[in-house]
């Protein structure tokens, strides 16, 4: 009755349905004007940038938020079956820009933005992005969430809301720097707090075992801690669809329970340092990206998503009125990488403790429902958790992994009869000087489908990491090539080349990649051709406009831009691209008319805050640009630049103006790599080794469109095998040498002589990553790119058909997949007002 009373006093503009829900300019200025009063309090005198922002992000969300409530509404009525997707880290960028593009509202906003004198590119550059992971794992979780709203399937994302993303990087005297990411400091319109849907998650403690008065064994936790996860809701709007599927995101507080307690007894102090204990959990994202860091927190972060996304789905589950037994029909349960895999012991205990079912019931429903990605063969990326410390922060955890173990290795042991080493590489346990849970080897276990995420990964997963694995189960395995969304990463990024495309075959391509082919009927018209390199000249400019900004370094669009952007690892070989810069400048010194074509060498990405030799790269980077962008002899031919805080939104700008994409890792160390596809969708021709999804690249873009050099995956590990010398190369190659020697004797670095030495004895004594042995095959695949990049026309040829080959890439596809092959899964239109 109240209720009804308050809201016939609200002003009637605020419940005119147009201005909450209108997709015509004149509505969606009123929404605009609306929110700026209702929402953020002000007129548009007074209003400021981030005002306008959050009115402009409220009136998106209304219209977001229609189509929401009518997915889930939808999900609810019938029986679907329902993608859980698991990941640590969601890696999303910017929703502003992705939702007018995908409500398909983008040109009626910039109108509407327009008539109210506010330019929208202004407030698209407001936004900060939520970094909520550190790279390419990250980010293809990101992507899929897009595709799966896009194909209309059901779906939830469950991760962590952390409050401080992915530090920002900045460059001091040539170093990286870390600062924090408080990206949540100005609020954040696209969530919305589910304060209701809360869950408590125990930690550490002992286990009680008894029998209850049935005469059943019972375990019962008693933790030393509990944690609350609260969720908060993204929506996750499709191209064009109804559909909006969430992205569900955990954030973890002191449950209130507990700090009533102490205030109780009097012990105020200790009841605000449980509270900042609990909030702990979900404060930080590790930065370490590839490299095992094995802390606790770490640990709690994962059983801390993992248990309140568990729980939530069981609560959606039952509350369909189904059996716990049935709950791998409701849900397929993706794990991305092993960072989730302890949802499989959760499972175990959620099933037996909490839901009482008989052991081999509960291993069924739970090996029915979870499939597992492997994104890594690095060896230090692998996850395992020393015993002991496991024990401490999940001891009831532990037993259930050596019951599994103990069933598992029993049915084992008849099949590999009585093969120690097979065995002992299965078993979940590791032994040794302390014991240890191997990750990989539960979520193997656990999982009804394990599969790489590139033809040559699968393939090495198969032979090497988890050869035993594949020996027992080969009907679990299966490749999975990763794609990136078309929407992002083109028709938003690069919106000049979407609408040249369109112009000639229509918009359809944006949901069916695969019809880019048509552009191919094009690729020869020399209009055609001066039109596509006009677009890229004009990112060119646009991207050297920034790097000016950013660096003060001022770069010709005219010249060639060689893009190597990503983390910065050892196996990514950022040095090698710098030791063939070394060599461009010291053909230039010895021969300062030399003509050769002018290169602008663009790197971006972070390295690990604890990953010296990482760090050392970027320093090594920025030491040979500032000789080599200040020496006269140059004059310019060559420019190296440091794009500072490589993040989504960077590479929204980087890749649009790049000529060549650089995807030089060592062969067989790259999983799939997904900025190789990002780069040649938007034209770029790749140089690069046969590693990841370089090789399925090649294969449909034609090798006379692509750069190949180096070894093989298998020659790299013949070679290692036989021992590998780098030293011989250093000798045996004039330019190689002098390179290193330059680096060593400190003419890059004032000629300080210490601050390289790490570096040029790890080269020379060890290259783990062969950087010299490649090196010759690199330069002279340089040669080649320089040579065809002078000829306009045929570079233009292959940058068409780079794009245009490149529809297999769309994650589009990798999730049609997905849905078909494992999860079983189907689309389900949503509809709004009756209409789909
Ligand atoms: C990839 C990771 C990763 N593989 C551990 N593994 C992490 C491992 O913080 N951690 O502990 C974070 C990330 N990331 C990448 O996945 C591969 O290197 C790429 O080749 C691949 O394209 C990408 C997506 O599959």
């Amino acid at each position: 009755k109240n209720e009804h009373a308050a809201s016939s006093q609200r002003p009637s503009e605020v419940l005119d349905e147009d201005a909450r829900t209108g997709l015509s300019v004149e509505a969606l200025k009123k929404a605009i004007l609306n929110n700026l009063f209702y929402v953020q309090g002000k007129y548009p005198e007074i209003a400021t940038r981030n005002d306008y922002y959050m009115s402009l992000a409220y009136a998106v969300r209304d219209r977001l938020l229609q189509r929401w409530v009518a997915s889930v509404k939808q999900y609810l009525e019938g029986r679907h079956r329902i993608v859980s997707y698991l990941s640590a880290e969601y890696l999303l960028g910017p929703h502003l820009a992705n939702n007018l593009i995908n409500l398909g509202i983008f040109k009626e906003v910039e109108q509407a933005t327009q008539e109210l004198g506010i330019n929208l590119q202004w407030l698209l550059d407001k936004e900060v992005e939520p970094g909520l992971g550190n790279g390419g794992l990250g980010r293809l979780a990101a992507c899929y969430m897009d595709s799966l709203a896009a194909l209309e399937v059901p779906a939830i994302g469950y991760g962590i809301r952390y409050q401080f993303g992915i530090f920002e990087q900045e460059i001091r005297d040539g170093w990286q720097v870390e600062d924090t990411d408080n990206w949540l400091r100005r609020g954040n319109p696209w969530e919305i707090a589910r304060r209701e849907l809360n869950y408590e998650v125990k930690l550490g403690g002992y286990v009680q075992h008894y029998m209850d008065r049935d005469g059943k064994f019972r375990s019962n936790w008693i933790p030393e801690l509990t944690v609350k996860g609260v969720a908060y809701d993204t929506p996750i709007v499709g191209y064009k669809v109804n559909t909006t599927n969430t992205l569900r995101l955990w954030k973890s507080e002191a449950p209130k329970s507990f700090d009533f307690q102490s205030f109780n007894s009097g012990d105020y102090n200790n009841a605000v340092n449980q509270k900042i204990i609990c909030e702990n959990i979900s404060k930080v994202l590790y930065p370490n990206d590839e490299t095992l860091s094995g802390k606790i927190l770490r640990l709690q972060q994962q059983y801390f998503f993992v248990s309140c996304s568990l729980q939530d789905m069981i609560g959606i589950h039952l509350r369909q009125g189904e059996k716990i037994e049935d709950f791998n029909v409701t849900f397929a349960v993706q794990l991305n990488d092993t960072h989730p895999a302890i949802a499989i012991a959760e499972m175990m205990r959620l099933l037996v403790d909490e839901y009482d079912l008989e052991w081999v019931d509960a291993w069924r429903v739970t090996t029915r429902s979870f499939a597992y990605t492997n994104h890594t063969l690095l060896p230090e990326a692998l996850e395992t958790w020393d015993l002991e410390l496991f024990g401490s922060v999940l001891p009831r955890h532990l037993e259930l992994i050596y019951e599994i173990n103990r069933r598992f290795l029993d049915e084992v042991t008849i099949k590999v009869y009585g093969n120690h080493n097979k065995i002992n590489s299965l078993s979940i346990i590791g032994e040794g000087p302390r014991k240890y849970i191997k990750m990989a080897n539960l979520a193997c276990a656990g999982s009804f489908a394990i599969n790489g995420v590139a033809a040559l990964h699968t393939e090495l997963l198969k032979s090497t990491v988890l050869k035993d694995w594949y020996a027992l189960y080969p009907e679990k395995f299966s490749n999975k090539t990763n794609g990136v969304t078309p929407r992002r990463w083109l028709v938003l990024s690069n919106p000049k080349l979407t609408s040249l495309i369109s112009g000639k075959i229509g918009e359809s391509w944006i949901k069916h990649l695969e019809e880019l082919k048509r552009l191919e009927a094009f690729a020869d018209d020399p209009e055609f051709q001066k039109a596509w390199m006009d677009v890229k000249y004009e990112m060119k400019k646009t991207l050297a406009k920034k790097i000016l900004n950013r660096t003060g370094i001022k770069v010709n669009p005219d010249s060639l831009f060689d893009v190597h952007v990503k983390r910065i690892h050892e196996y990514k070989r950022q040095h090698l691209n710098i030791l063939h810069v070394i060599a461009l400048y010291n053909r230039i010194k010895k021969n300062p008319s030399l003509e050769i074509v002018p290169r602008t060498f663009i790197f971006a990405g972070k390295a690990a805050p604890g990953y010296r030799m990482a760090k050392l790269i970027i320093k090594l980077i920025n030491s040979v640009g500032e000789i080599v962008n200040n020496d006269p002899d140059v004059m310019d031919r060559l420019k190296v630049v440091f794009f500072p805080n490589y993040n989504v939104s960077n590479a929204q700008v980087i890749y649009p103006a790049a000529d060549l994409s650089v995807q030089i890792s060592t062969a067989g160390k790259e999983a799939s790599g997904t900025g190789n596809m990002k780069l040649s969708m938007n034209g770029a021709i790749t140089i690069g080794t046969l590693d990841g999804a370089n090789v399925e690249i090649r294969e449909a873009v034609g090798e006379e469109n692509f750069f190949l050099f180096g070894l093989t995956a298998e020659e790299v590990a013949k070679k290692k095998n036989e021992g590998y010398n780098p030293y011989s190369y250093y000798l045996e190659n004039e330019e190689l040498k002098l390179a290193i020697d330059q680096i060593a004797s400190g003419y890059f670095s004032h000629l300080d002589d210490k601050i390289f030495k790490d570096l040029v004895d790890n080269l020379l004594y060890h290259d783990p990553f062969l950087v010299l042995a490649d090196f010759a095959s690199y330069v002279a695949s340089q040669e080649q790119a320089a040579e065809a990049f002078k000829d306009k026309k045929s570079w233009a040829k292959m940058s068409i058909l780079n794009t245009a080959r490149m529809g297999k890439f769309s994650s589009d596809r990798s999730i049609r997949e997905y849905c078909d092959e494992i999860w079983k899964v189907k689309s389900v239109p949503v509809h709004l007002n009756g209409k789909y």
